[in-house]
């Protein structure tokens, strides 16, 4: 029997899929953990640029159930969008579709510990932008603020970039956020320790996974978060919490390119105008020179 659903979990090897289908107040999704067929896996190893996995967190696929609980998937369809970096730590073309198939990609980032950091979004956004998909950023741990004129995330906020202020400590701006997440698939992404796995629990309503510390050494998180996972509501909103990040390879971009996905400074390069006063024209050069250095 050959039924639909979603990738909501990827192992090696492996991956557990929520199966498709409408659900009775009460009634649990049913979920598969499934191999690929190997044609899959050995299909991907003549593309130029190789996935890291088969298939990525939010892949729509087809199952052959195998019993309730285990199944192969024995296709994957188009994606309708994804996003996607350089695999960090690997030789060669190799991706990670970080998850696939979103209405919004949402950067997280925290006020403090460890602290609000530009380059890491620059580099979200560039992919987001060529992915065609609206950004979010979020800015955590908002209690750590004493002064409230303090605003480094303004720049990303000018350029029309929907930003959430919030605190999974105290609250603050949890509930705009949920409503405005409502009913659409969400990638929660960025560094470790920013907090993404304690906003989830807020938004998901109850606790799931580990929540880690801080390193007092370096003031950044421990990589708590290890395997990526999608969370469904009982209202069919999808969160995916992710495993914090170090850096984000861009791919398919060359140095030239670049310039259109910073819209700000394009606009004005189209008109003539210049744009080396604009503020995030120093972030937009370390990424061209970054590009360049690798040949691109
Ligand atoms: N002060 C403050 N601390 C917070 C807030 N949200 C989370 N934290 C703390 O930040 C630390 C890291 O939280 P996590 O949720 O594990 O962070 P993460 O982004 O999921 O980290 P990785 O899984 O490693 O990528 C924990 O000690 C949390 O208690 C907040 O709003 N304010
Ligand atoms: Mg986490």
């Amino acid at each position: 029997m050959k039924q639909t659903g979603v990738v909501s979990e990827v192992f090696p090897k492996m991956a557990k899929v929520l199966m498709d289908g409408e659900l009775q107040p009460g009634e649990e999704r049913k979920k598969l953990l499934c191999t690929y067929r190997r044609a899959q896996v050995i299909d991907q190893e003549k593309q130029e640029w190789r996935e890291r996995s088969p298939v990525a967190p939010g892949d729509r696929v087809e199952v052959k159930v195998l019993g309730s609980r285990d199944g192969v998937i024995e296709e994957i369809y188009d994606r309708r969008n994804s996003i996607q970096r350089r695999a960090p730590g690997r030789e060669g073309k190799i991706l990670h579709t970080i998850a696939a198939n979103l209405d919004n990609v949402v950067i997280v980032t925290a006020y403090a510990d460890p602290v609000f950091s530009p380059g890491l979004v620059d580099r979200f956004l560039v992919a987001i932008e060529q992915a065609e998909i609206k950004p979010v950023l979020v800015i955590n741990k908002l209690d750590l603020r004493s002064d409230a004129n303090d605003v480094p995330w303004g720049l990303y906020r000018d350029i029309g970039v929907q930003c959430f202020p919030v605190s999974t400590k105290n609250g603050t701006g949890i509930d705009v956020l949920q409503t405005f997440l409502k009913h659409k698939v969400s990638v929660f992404c960025g560094h470790s320790g920013v907090g993404k796995t304690s906003l989830l629990h807020q938004l998901f309503g109850s606790v799931f996974g580990k929540v880690g510390e801080i390193s007092k050494a370096t003031g950044k998180g421990k990589h708590t978060t290890t395997v990526s996972l999608m969370l469904e509501t009982a209202d069919g909103t999808r969160f995916i919490d992710t495993p914090g990040i170090k850096e984000f390879g861009l791919h398919n971009i060359d140095g030239e390119q670049l310039i259109q996905f910073f819209p700000e400074l394009y606009d004005l390069q189209l008109k003539h105008e210049p744009y080396d006063h604009m503020p995030r024209y120093q972030n937009y050069l370390k990424i061209k020179s970054a590009l360049e250095d690798e040949g691109r």
